[in-house]
């Protein structure tokens, strides 16, 4: 599975540097890594605006995002800008289904184990794990933005089995 080895290795690198990026003097805040658990949530409570957007119509522009997003920390800011453009995979400022990449799937994949939703730590995320963490109150988000945040799980399990896992990075290796 080279191809996947390679998505891997750029993500850790990528994510490693951009974690650096944040703790540098000119952001002039504390360091925060996008491993803390509580940053990641923090992630997901300011991106609440743009995922209920998106499957409204599976999509929203760089200019709604970083007008969704704004008041909140430097560090927060310039963190989800660069995910943003990381994830826009063709570079076209729209977040869309062809940005439905092994690299977006594995995003969401890690960001949800940093979260604490893959309870028994097998590396893979169950529909009942996945309920579990959403309806628990240290991460409640609200029940529509549980339900938001649900879809997202179906919409990233590529290979329809109803478990988020590295499989579906690989199944997006050979599908987008
Ligand atoms: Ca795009
Ligand atoms: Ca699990
Ligand atoms: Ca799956």
């Amino acid at each position: 599975m080279p191809l996947l080895y390679i998505v891997l290795v750029c993500v850790t690198s990528i994510t490693q540097i951009s974690t650096q990026e944040y703790g540098m003097p000119n952001y002039q805040v504390e360091s925060h890594s996008i491993f803390e658990k509580q940053d990641v949530i923090l992630i997901y409570k300011t991106l609440a605006p743009v995922f209920n957007q998106f499957f409204r119509d599976y999509n929203f522009t760089k200019e709604f995002f970083l007008r969704s997003i704004r008041p909140c920390e430097p560090w927060l800011e310039a963190a989800l800008t660069d995910r943003f453009d990381r994830l826009d995979a063709d570079k076209n400022e729209v977040f869309d289904i062809n940005d439905r990449t092994p690299f977006t799937v594995f995003t969401f994949l890690m960001d949800f184990c940093v979260m604490g939703a893959d309870k028994n730590n097998d590396n893979s995320i169950s529909e009942r794990e996945m309920t579990y963490f959403l309806s628990k109150a240290e991460f409640y988000f609200s029940k529509s933005y549980s339900e938001v945040l649900g879809k997202l799980m179906d919409y990233f399990d590529t290979d329809r089995n109803n478990i988020l896992n590295l499989a579906d990075t690989a199944a997006a290796c050979q599908r987008y």
